[in-house]
């Protein structure tokens, strides 16, 4: 999946980027105590300042961070973007504490919801291949959106709508979680995010039942 793929290219290029920083903060480090140690005695120098030493210093790092900032906001962008125009519409809701899915496009207005307790979790279901636009908000304080495995997460306000598109490329179904603190039973408000064939899909959506949901 698309949001999956992006965060790895993130998670990576920044692991690299951090791992080379410590590990030349660690060789001059080393350098400075073994230089000290093993040789004679060396007086301390008298400089107070290294004014270009610390130009390049400084430069170094502020290019590092504007690279860093720059491009994970970029990627970001490439995260949200829709370009291609959502073909399925879901209403997503989270409430103190479970969630409600709801299909505007349906013949007749479909909507999933549960308890969160027990085995009664909800199932958003969508179609693989598909674009689908996610409306979400929250009926009472702030929810979480969140699928650990596609490495989605987006909050959900009340009185706010946050919008995304997602693109499934296979059929599955995943774990979906609550991930911001939202009262005493916030740990149980788990979904399923299910994606099915497009058929499955619209016969699930217009033909009624259970379904693709069960
Ligand atoms: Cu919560």
């Amino acid at each position: 999946m698309r949001q999956r793929h992006i965060f790895g290219q993130v998670f990576a290029l920044e692991t690299v980027i951090a791992s080379v920083v410590f590990l030349a903060v660690l060789a001059v480090f080393g350098y400075a105590v073994l230089r000290r140690r093993a040789g004679r005695p060396v007086d301390p120098s008298q400089r107070a300042e290294r004014p270009r030493l610390e130009t390049y210093y400084v430069a170094v790092l502020g290019a590092f961070a504007v690279f860093l900032v720059a491009w994970t906001a970029w990627q970001n962008h490439r995260e949200h973007q829709s370009a291609e125009r959502p073909a399925v519409r879901v209403d997503v809701t989270g409430f103190q504490w479970c969630w409600t899915f709801r299909y505007p496009q349906a013949a007749e207005r479909r909507s999933v919801s549960g308890t969160c307790r027990g085995d009664d979790l909800p199932t958003l279901v969508v179609p693989t291949g598909r674009p689908v636009r996610l409306n979400l908000t929250a009926r009472d304080v702030i929810h979480s959106l969140w699928v650990p495995d596609l490495r989605y997460k987006m909050d959900a306000f009340p009185d706010h709508t946050n919008t995304f598109t997602l693109t499934m490329n296979r059929e599955g179904r995943w774990m979906g979680k609550c991930a911001e603190f939202c009262g005493h039973r916030h740990y149980a408000m788990h979904f399923w995010l299910k994606a099915v064939s497009p058929g499955e899909y619209d016969t699930w959506l217009h033909g009624g039942g259970q379904g693709a949901a069960a």
